[in-house]
């Protein structure tokens, strides 16, 4: 027998914490916390739930650890084992047909979170022909990268810094539940000190509860909420003078802009008191440094996106929080090799970049709209991540699967994601996939998506496999490790699997690393840093620079910002040219409730409420975990929650069976009140009962109470293509048949 210990990583959140693990004979037999390596904190494993999991999972009886073929019907849940040569020869095979009868762009993809690294599927996507890549990004990340990147001319960072930042605004995120590591341990921190903590949420989050000032605004208002902020900020003359003198583009429009955005007006829309946005525009504009920290509150409003992006990009500039310790400063970009380069982007050739759906829906998240941004960028040397900032949007593959316009999208690969439960409109998701004439699923265990494919593929997860995490390409930083053992069964790296899949189509150039630990090791090569001493220490990283706009550029002069203007642009040069807008401007909310829903509600003694999806909680991340019994016993329901108030307005009780419903779908949960707007619903996301026989007709009880049967994925923004997840209008009313739920408890 053989008993070492190896270095590896956790990967179940984006911190990845170093362990060691004992291994014998292949098997890992302990796994403890690696003091020796970042990110370790004593007290993040201390509060994480996560992390003995790894040991679990790792063999766990519910593990897909073979490649599986579909035998019966799709979604029968029948199955053949076979060999990874037979199941990448098949699906190369059919993917060259499906690609000869209709075109390479026949094959889409589909990602989700941050779980594995997704440039693999990219260069192979890339390489085959295809655009149509589906994300999630739309609604996660790339409304800010695109807006802080056509602002300042790249991505902005809160820097942090105690007895330096004198203000700090939590916008629209929960690290107390959605990151409750490092980050929400250093706002705990900041809000003991005697600066200013400011949080603007609708819900009394464990932030907000330790705020200096909570802004509980009405969903989706938050643009108006931004402008009334600037006007305060104006009008009292906050305003840092000579940096916008020097830096800033368009102030006087801007100032023209916001004059309607009094308190008073600003207040009636958001629902917030007048004096409150006042408090909080003095914390901002009268701090020696300003922190802004954004997050899925205001990411994930439609239309609204892109105007309150910008608007929250002009209150840091015009306050002269840009690039200066404590404030917000540009990030750097990775001295290592580009994720852009990695995916292999440029080799797109032109017909088959010219066939992206989403030109010219969405002007700005398409190639060409890519494009033109990156030329701003590269003026100073950074490139913007090209794959989620190109992604295609969900709506339009999904209309080219169903109609066949403007080409047939007729096979799918969905990498590292569960869309029957995280993309929007569950029911049109499940319609398209169920008629594809391919679908593969490469995944750790059988979900609902995966129990309707024809392959199943058997993904290494951390500990089997090396990690190397870079936060997307817009910083200069690396973490992560190496495996710790060879992957169990026969599953593999999604690395290996796309490279096997490109060997046989043709790619053969492309793939010259045998593994992803030395395709690691290529990347971070550029660095000087070798893969070994990167596992020692878990760590590339260089720290930002202050003040970047004032080093001398090629004439020597100041090299300012990458925008058009080389300054911050408060009015964009560049948006109108894509048909968006100068200013920020606010745009109405989605509504997906008909009069006659609302009506059937009311009669059914409901109420027709705004309603907001998916805030974080733990133990829970998405549609993982659920088949963690210990987290089942402790949040055994789906829950929506309301306000005490408005709970007893409408006659409800916590406990309660209640259902919620859109023109889209219904979906069922149990009531809780939490303190909260009065006009509001709070509801659940990512639930369904893994331990159930996957496949029809109930696909794990997926349709029970799953709120994104209600959502749409029709996007709102017309640049970026965003959808709404949150601020969606909903009817909701009591019901009297127990859920599968109170079954398992
Ligand atoms: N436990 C857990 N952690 C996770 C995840 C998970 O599923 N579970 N998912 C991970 C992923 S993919 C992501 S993107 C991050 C997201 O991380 P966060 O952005 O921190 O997400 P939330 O914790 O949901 O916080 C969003 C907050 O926005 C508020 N909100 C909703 N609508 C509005 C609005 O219109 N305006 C304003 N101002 N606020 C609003 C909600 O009440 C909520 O408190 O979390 C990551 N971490
Ligand atoms: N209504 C509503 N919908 C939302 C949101 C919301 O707030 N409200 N949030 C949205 C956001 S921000 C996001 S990011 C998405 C998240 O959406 P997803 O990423 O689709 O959600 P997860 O449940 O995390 O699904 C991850 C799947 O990948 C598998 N997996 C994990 N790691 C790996 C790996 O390394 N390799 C492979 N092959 N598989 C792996 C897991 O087993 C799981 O089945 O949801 C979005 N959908
Ligand atoms: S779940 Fe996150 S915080 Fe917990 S051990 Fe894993 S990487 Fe660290
Ligand atoms: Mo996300």
């Amino acid at each position: 027998m053989t008993r070492e210990t190896k270095r590896t990583n956790c990967h179940y959140c984006g911190y990845c914490c170093a362990f060691v693990a004992t291994v014998e004979d292949g098997r890992v037999v302990d796994l403890a916390p690696d003091p020796t390596r970042y990110p370790y904190d004593e007290r993040i494993l201390a509060g994480c739930r996560r992390w003995r999991m790894n040991l679990d999972a790792l063999d766990g009886a519910d593990r897909v650890n073979y490649p599986l073929r579909r035998v019966g019907e799709r979604g029968a849940n029948e199955w053949e084992r076979v060999s990874w040569d037979e199941a990448l020869d098949d699906i190369a095979a059919r993917l060259r047909a499906l690609a000869d009868e209709h075109g390479p762009e026949t094959l889409a993809s589909a990602i989700g979170g941050p779980h594995a690294s997704f440039w693999p599927l990219h260069r192979f996507m890339n390489l085959f022909g295809s655009p149509n890549n589906m994300g999630i990004g739309q609604i996660c990340w790339n409304p800010r990268i695109w807006m802080d990147a056509l602002t300042f001319g790249w991505t902005v960072e809160a820097d942090i810094a105690p007895g330096v930042t004198e203000c700090l605004f939590i916008w629209g995120t929960n690290p107390a539940q959605s990151d409750n590591s490092a980050f929400w341990r250093s706002i705990l921190q900041f809000s003991k000190s005697d600066a200013a903590l400011v949080v603007i949420d609708p819900r009394r989050t464990q932030v907000a509860a330790v705020a200096d000032l909570w802004l509980p605004v009405r969903p989706g208002t938050d643009c108006t909420l931004a402008l009334g902020l600037l006007h305060v900020i104006i009008e009292e003359d906050l305003v840092d003078r000579a940096f916008v003198d020097a830096w800033c583009h368009g102030f006087d429009e801007l100032a023209e802009q916001v004059k309607p955005y009094t308190p008073a007006h600003v207040a009636e829309v958001c629902g917030v008191p007048a004096d409150d946005i006042v408090r909080a525009a003095r914390l901002f504009g009268q701090a020696g440094a300003a922190a802004l920290v954004s997050g899925r509150g205001v990411d994930q409003v439609g239309a609204n996106v892109a105007p309150t992006h910008r608007a929250i990009c002009c209150l840091r500039a015009i306050t002269g929080n840009v690039d200066k310790p404590g404030s917000c400063v540009l990030a750097e970009s990775p001295d290592f090799v580009s994720e852009m380069e990695l995916e292999m982007t440029d080799a797109l050739a032109p017909e088959h970049r010219a066939r992206c759906l989403n030109t010219p829906f969405t002007p700005l998240q398409c190639y060409d709209g890519y494009e033109r941004a990156r030329a701003l960028t590269e003026k100073l040397g950074r490139t913007l991540p090209a794959r989620y900032l190109t992604s295609a949007l969900p709506h339009l593959v999904l209309r080219a699967m169903e109609t066949g316009e403007p080409y047939p999208v007729r096979a799918l690969i969905v990498n590292a994601t569960n869309p029957l439960l995280t993309y929007g409109d569950t029911h049109r998701v499940f319609n398209a996939l169920m008629g594809l004439d391919l679908l593969v699923v490469l995944d750790y265990y059988m979900t609902p998506t995966a129990s309707i494919a024809d392959y199943v593929l058997p993904a290494a997860g951390a500990i089997e496999r090396p990690v190397l995490q870079v936060h997307g390409g817009v910083a200069n930083m690396g973490y992560g490790g190496p495996a710790a053992v060879e992957p169990y069964y026969e599953r593999r790296c999604d690395y290996d699997v796309f490279r096997g899949l490109g060997l046989r189509l043709g790619q053969e150039d492309a793939w010259p690393e045998e593994t992803l630990a030395d395709a690691f090791a290529a990347q971070l090569a550029r660095t000087g840093m070798d893969w070994e001493t990167f596992c020692e220490l878990g760590i590339y990283w260089q720290p930002p620079a202050y003040a970047k706009h004032e080093l001398p550029g090629v004439d020597g002069r100041p090299q300012g910002f990458a925008t058009t203007t080389g300054k911050i642009e408060l009015a964009s040069e560049f948006l109108p040219t894509l048909g968006g807008a100068r200013l920020p401007e606010p745009a109405a909310p989605i509504t997906l409730c008909s009069p006659e829903l609302v009506a059937e509600a009311e009669r059914a003694g409901g109420a027709y409420l705004p309603m907001i999806t998916g805030s974080r909680k733990q133990p829970y991340n998405a549609s993982m975990y659920f088949n963690n019994p210990a987290f089942r016993a402790k949040s055994p329901h789906p829950v929506v929650e309301m306000s005490p108030a408005t709970a007893e307005r409408l006659g409800f009780a916590p406990g309660d069976r209640v259902e919620v419903r859109t023109d889209k779908g219904a979906a069922r949960f149990i009531l809780a009140t939490a303190t909260m707007r009065d006009d509001l619903l709070n509801v659940d996301y990512g639930w369904w009962h893994p331990e159930w026989e996957p496949g029809a007709p109930a696909f794990g009880g997926m349709w029970e109470s799953n709120i994104n049967c209600l959502t749409s994925c029709e996007p709102g923004e017309p640049l970026i293509g965003t959808w709404s997840y949150n601020a969606i209008d909903c009817v909701i009313y009591k019901v009297d048949d127990p859920l599968s739920w109170e079954e398992d408890s």
